[in-house]
């Protein structure tokens, strides 16, 4: 399907052309998938990817979980994403003022250099995002923040005031794509998506097929809940990673979540 015909109003809403990028891949790929790969070895990465890549439309990645990294073998993992047309998302969770972010964005992990994608925490001031912003432009890169604008771990602090300020923050930001919802709760992903409007994307983690509690206090909701409350990419980690079929798996949430989208109508 053309993208523009799925993704309607998101589509010509959205004017950050990383997001058209993943708007593109999602509508070839039927897949809202963005896999949370947390794996902890570059081979154990990138063995996933070959086997789901087809199935989804984006790369989740924890590179500080990772034991054996190097930037070379890393590299391996980004032509494995490029190969399969995957935005490279690193969830790094930056929080810390602007300037020490921009550093974050350099050091052992480089990750300035390969992802496309970081989230930031709101927390320590609107700043942040300028410092990220300014991490990818010291190698002459642009990339897109997703704040957390909510989170689907039981017990956050992330409350009704925060997530209006986070919103204040990235609305209008040309860095910032969209924000983090708690997919676990399609009411908290609909309240969500009338605050922001159609203009950026929601994503959301704590989705799973098998819904309800998850391990140390994460929950789950159902993909197709989410997706119709205003998802546009449901970030599903062990309900691919932990199962026996991973492609299998990854076949199921993409036809589940795009099945969602369509129904949506965009
Ligand atoms: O609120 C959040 C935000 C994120 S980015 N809750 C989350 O679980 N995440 C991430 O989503 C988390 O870091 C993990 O990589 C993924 C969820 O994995 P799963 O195995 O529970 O699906």
């Amino acid at each position: 399907m053309r993208a523009e015909d799925v993704w309607g109003e998101r589509w010509t809403s959205c004017a950050n052309p990383l997001a058209h990028r993943y708007m593109e891949t999602a509508a070839r790929k039927g897949s809202l998938v963005c896999l949370a790969a947390d794996m902890r070895s570059v081979a154990e990465l990138v063995d996933l990817v070959e086997e789901v890549g087809p199935h989804i439309a984006a790369l989740k990645t924890h590179v500080d979980m990772v034991d054996d990294f190097s930037l070379e073998a890393w590299s391996g993992l980004v032509d494995a994403a490029q190969r399969h047309d995957l935005l490279l998302f690193e969830d790094r969770k930056f929080a810390d003022i602007g300037k020490v972010s921009q550093h974050q964005m350099a050091g052992v992990h480089d990750v300035r250099s390969w992802a496309d994608i970081v989230t930031a925490h709101r927390i320590s001031g609107p700043d942040i995002v300028d410092g990220i912003a300014a991490g990818w432009a010291d190698v002459e890169r642009i990339g897109g923040v997703l704040l957390l604008a909510q989170m689907s771990s039981s017990g956050n602090l992330l409350d009704a005031d925060y997530t209006a300020e986070t919103i204040a923050t990235g609305r209008g930001s040309p860095h910032v794509i969209g924000y983090i919802g708690n997919g676990s709760s399609a009411t908290e992903v609909a309240a969500l998506r009338q605050q922001v409007g159609a203009g950026q994307m929601i994503w959301t983690p704590g989705v799973n097929l098998a819904v309800g509690a998850g391990a140390m206090g994460q929950r789950y909701g159902h993909p197709r809940d989410a997706v119709l409350a205003g998802s546009d990419a449901i970030i599903v980690g062990s309900g691919i990673h932990g199962v026996e079929n991973r492609a299998e798996a990854a076949a199921q949430y993409a036809e589940a979540s795009f099945a969602a989208l369509v129904e949506r109508g965009g």
